[in-house]
């Protein structure tokens, strides 16, 4: 951060926009900001401050400009690539505040709600009026709208619904230099210039901090079943997902996965049994939603050889349980050791390839890690899991991003780029779309002021270019 008089004189400017409740400079206060839930993301922030609406951010943003100070965007601090854990002394712009819940609009079936506003409330306030929100996360009591939209986040319903994009009717959004983009109408057709609200979805709080956005809400079949089938491998999954997919189509929610590694930090992190009476290689986890009787749509797919591999539920209760054992394995995860988590997609037929080769590929690096693999089998999302690294040891990273582009898949599928996959972003985009980003950034925000050293890989130093243009022309 700038020097201790600039640092004072902006704490001063920043109180009189916010209040001085809403600035902070303690350091044990500081701390909940400067790392990631994993414990995987330190950092540190000079202040971190709280603004309470759009006209505060924007006051914010060009103070801080006008300080020459970073910014960077934090919501619920549920993110998983370091991209909201300050560094050098950011100042934390902490959307929480950002809380305002709108009334849903039934002619629409939108609401527009405060980018602060957790998933949970969204969740609460839609279902009140027998509509829900598409998207659903573990995190869903922590996770925040407006980090959920800058992350584009995706979650076990992105099969049936697609991911937070499909669910964004519009924003309003502060960009570096104070002013103020807003576009909440929520018009299904509104074809006027550059799709700017698009361009912010998936930008990851380095284009312009979000403070308010229009969701689309929808109707969701009254009915649910989950289904927790145990298989032995990733291939017999794969194929488990493409029946269901194939025999329930729109019926299917979700078909997420966990492999045995991860079901069994799951049972010791809860104190909970083995599901089902044997032990599996992979548990797939389906839910089937439909008006009517979804354990029958369910039970027109079920296979004769799953009888002792499957433990069906539709009251909540039971369907609460049987998902514990999927989304609990983060927290399980954490809870053993720091992870280096590596967020990717590929094609469902490379599913099971690329998990055996990421594994030997991580004990090749130390056969002594520890690889657990779960995630969204249906869309073809992994999250692999390492663990018995170093925070700082990017091998697990490098290991696996290759593989990645190996199966044709993407090095990000739903937790963004953030700083862990800056400098692994060529290995998924071309030279011509990350130039095409950097033209973006550079317009939006010249000063790289907000996010920096996020998203895009560092830019190539112009030295090295002179110094490999004169040893071209010494050698030649
Ligand atoms: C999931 C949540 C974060 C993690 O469980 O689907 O997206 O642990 C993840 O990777
Ligand atoms: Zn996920």
């Amino acid at each position: 951060m700038a020097d201790a008089p600039s640092a004072v004189a902006l704490q001063g400017t920043l109180a009189s926009i916010v209040g001085e409740n809403h600035v902070i400079s303690d350091r044990d206060r500081l701390a909940s900001y400067e790392r990631d839930w994993t414990g995987r993301w330190e950092g540190r922030a000079g202040l971190a401050v709280r603004p309470a609406s759009t006209d505060q951010v924007a006051a914010v943003m060009a103070a801080c400009g006008a300080a020459g100070v970073d910014v960077v965007v934090q919501g619920g601090n549920t993110g998983l690539v370091g991209g909201a854990t300050p560094m050098d002394d950011e100042i934390v712009l902490d959307t929480t505040r950002l809380d305002e819940v709108g009334e849903p609009d039934p002619a629409s079936r939108q609401v527009t709600v405060g980018a602060g506003v957790t998933l949970e409330e969204v969740q609460t306030r839609a279902r009140r009026d027998g509509l829900d929100f598409a998207v659903d996360l573990p995190a869903r009591g922590q996770a925040t709208i407006g980090g959920m939209v800058a992350t584009n986040a995706g979650g076990a319903l992105a099969l049936r619904y697609g991911t937070t994009r499909s669910s964004v009717a519009g924003v309003e959004a502060v960009l570096p230099d104070g002013s103020v983009l807003s576009r909440l109408s929520g018009l299904l057709k509104d074809n006027a210039g550059y799709d700017l609200p698009s361009l912010l979805v998936g930008s990851e709080g380095t284009l312009a901090v979000l403070t308010r956005i229009r969701l689309a809400l929808t109707r969701r079949p009254r009915r649910r079943a989950v289904a927790l089938i145990g298989v032995d491998d990733l291939a017999n999954a794969s194929t488990l997902v493409a029946t269901f997919r194939d025999g329930l189509g729109d019926a299917l929610e979700a078909a997420d996965f966990v492999d045995r590694q991860g079901l069994e930090l799951v049972c010791a992190r809860l104190h909970v049994r083995d599901p089902l009476p044997r032990p599996c290689g992979i548990y797939v986890v389906v839910q089937v939603a439909d008006d009517e009787d979804p354990t029958a749509r369910l039970a027109a797919v079920e296979s004769e050889d799953w009888a002792d591999v499957v433990a069906v539920g539709e009251d909540t209760q039971r369907c609460e349980a049987l998902w514990a054992y999927r989304e609990s394995v983060s927290e399980a995860v954490a809870a053993y050791d720091v992870p280096h988590k590596f967020d990717l997609s590929v094609p469902l037929s490379e599913v099971a390839p690329f998990a055996d080769a990421a594994r030997l590929a991580i004990e090749a690096l130390d056969a002594e890690a520890k690889t657990v693999i779960y995630g969204h089998l249906g869309d073809g999302n992994l999250h692999v899991n390492v663990l018995g690294f170093r925070p700082a040891d990017d091998r697990p990273a490098r290991a696996l991003a290759p593989l990645v582009a190996e199966h044709g898949g993407s090095i990000s599928a739903e937790h963004g780029i953030g700083r862990q996959k800056r400098e692994l972003l060529g290995s998924t985009r071309s030279a011509a779309e990350i130039d095409a980003m950097r033209a973006i950034k550079q317009a939006l925000d010249p000063r790289g002021m907000l996010g920096r050293d996020r998203v895009l890989p560092a830019a190539p130093d112009p030295r090295d270019e002179q110094d490999e243009v004169r040893r071209e022309g010494v050698s030649r």
